[in-house]
């Protein structure tokens, strides 16, 4: 019962982004509230903004947090941000400047709402993840375990789950992650109402954390808390009947827990490419779903040094007549960064131009498929500055705009890529799966 308060106080969140103050006040309000009794709406003015402000309900099934029909029938891309700014470790690379730098770089490149006001949609409105959004990836002794893991959490700094990986934490980490869950959950709503009146609808893309893809059925796993691209597909099935979801996770590094989600699945198609022995070492090439989900999981791990040559063929060769056969009704993305050549944490070599190559392509992948209904969910990517020209231009490809790649590329951090393996893996890959 202690687990429903929590979801319910948790309320509903708005909360403009320019404003650093409000994030800070929205901290400070979520990282308290829950032990408050009889929360009353809350209203918080920070000095930038009048429109941000933080309030509570009880009703946590409400989600009408839908934009305007305008904003509906003109959006090219969509955002919402839950930057958990409470959730943070000293020198942790998942740390709480990422998502600022991400809202840094598009206001500086002037690619956020306030200056395209109808190209681009900031949903500012939207509910945490419930119970019931939890409980449809992540298992019971997860789910009514999490209050005492919350105590401990806040005790030791760490959620600890029997079975899956312990994952740092603070006071805040689960109202921010519920937060990170809605985010995504609000953003399918909106995609799938814009596709209702246009063909071309605004790509979605929730500049969340803590990230989402290696967070087990059984528990946190990986900087990661909960599943936050499961819990949206899940939502996307039960909400709006979109039967068959497609998953293309680009993060470098294997998204198992979301592997594991749907094992079994044959309506949730699960790709994923990543770097061969990276964490957490899962995701192999013969791994391919289970049961009636045989065939509908595809990993395809990568050769170290693997780069823009080798991810364009696998788009062209491997993802899309993946998702041309799946006939999706809707595709969602785990959008990690971390492959980049720049990002410390592990060995590929994509560039910001890979980035925008992959944003548009798959963006014409929805549209073929699925009229245009996905949405992108960060993940990973730890160089803050790679990171936010990354997304910035992924956001330019949503826009129809040519990429500024060439601005933040430098060709002298490349090296040859090893293109015989990567050719072998491709072929391997196509061969057990018949593509
Ligand atoms: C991050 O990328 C920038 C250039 O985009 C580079 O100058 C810097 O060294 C990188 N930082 C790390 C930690 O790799
Ligand atoms: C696909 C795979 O190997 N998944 C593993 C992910 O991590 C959990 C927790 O360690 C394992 O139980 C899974 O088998
Ligand atoms: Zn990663």
């Amino acid at each position: 019962m202690m687990l429903h308060i929590i979801f319910i106080l948790a309320g509903y969140v708005s909360c403009s982004i320019r404003s650093r103050l409000c994030w800070l006040r929205k901290h400070y309000i979520f990282g308290n509230g829950y032990v408050e009794k009889n929360v009353k709406p809350i209203r918080v003015y920070s000095q930038q903004t009048k429109r941000s402000f933080v309030c509570c309900s009880s009703n946590t099934q409400f989600n009408h947090f839908l934009p305007s029909e305008t904003e509906l029938l003109n959006g090219k891309v969509i955002y919402s941000v839950a930057a958990a700014m409470g959730h943070n470790k000293e020198a942790h690379p998942e740390c709480n400047s990422r998502v600022p730098a991400i809202i840094d770089a598009l206001e500086k490149m002037k690619l956020t709402s306030e200056f395209r006001s109808m190209e681009v949609i900031e949903l500012e409105k939207f509910r945490p993840a419930n119970v019931e959004d939890i409980a449809s990836v992540h298992e019971g002794a997860y789910v009514s375990g999490l209050e005492k893991a919350m105590d401990q959490a806040s005790e030791q700094g760490l959620i600890l789950i029997e079975g899956s990986g312990p994952t740092y934490a603070t006071s805040t980490t689960y109202q921010e992650s519920l937060l990170a869950a809605g985010a995504g959950i609000s953003l399918v709503d909106a995609v799938v109402a814009a596709s209702k009146i246009r063909k071309d609808p605004p790509v979605g893309f929730a500049l969340v954390r803590p990230p989402g893809h290696h967070a087990v059925p059984t528990g946190p796993m990986g900087f990661c808390v909960f599943g936050n691209v499961a819990i949206a597909a899940r939502y996307a099935q039960r909400a709006h009947g979109l039967k068959r979801v497609f998953i293309i996770d680009f993060d470098v590094h294997h998204g198992n827990g979301t592997n594991d989600a749907f094992y079994d699945d044959p309506d949730i198609y699960f790709l994923s490419t990543h770097q061969d022995g990276s964490y957490p070492g899962t995701g192999r090439i013969n791994q391919i779903g289970r049961g009636d989900g045989e065939g509908a999981t595809l990993n395809l791990p990568l050769p170290g040094g693997s780069g823009d040559r080798a991810i364009r063929d696998i788009f062209d060769e491997v993802i899309a007549p993946c998702a041309q056969r799946f006939k999706p009704d809707i595709i969602l993305v785990s959008a990690g960064y971390d492959a980049h050549v720049l990002d410390p944490l592990a060995n590929l070599q994509f560039t910001t131009a890979t980035y925008y190559m992959l944003a548009s392509n798959i963006q014409q992948l929805a549209r073929d498929l699925c009229g245009g209904r996905c949405v992108f969910f960060l993940e990973g990517g730890y160089n803050l500055t790679s990171l936010s020209n990354s997304v910035a231009d992924s956001f330019r490809a949503f826009l129809g705009e040519p990429s500024l790649a060439a601005e933040f590329d430098n060709p002298a951090f490349l090296y040859e890529e090893p293109s015989r393996k990567v050719k072998e893996a491709i072929q391997r890959v196509k061969h057990i799966h018949s593509l």
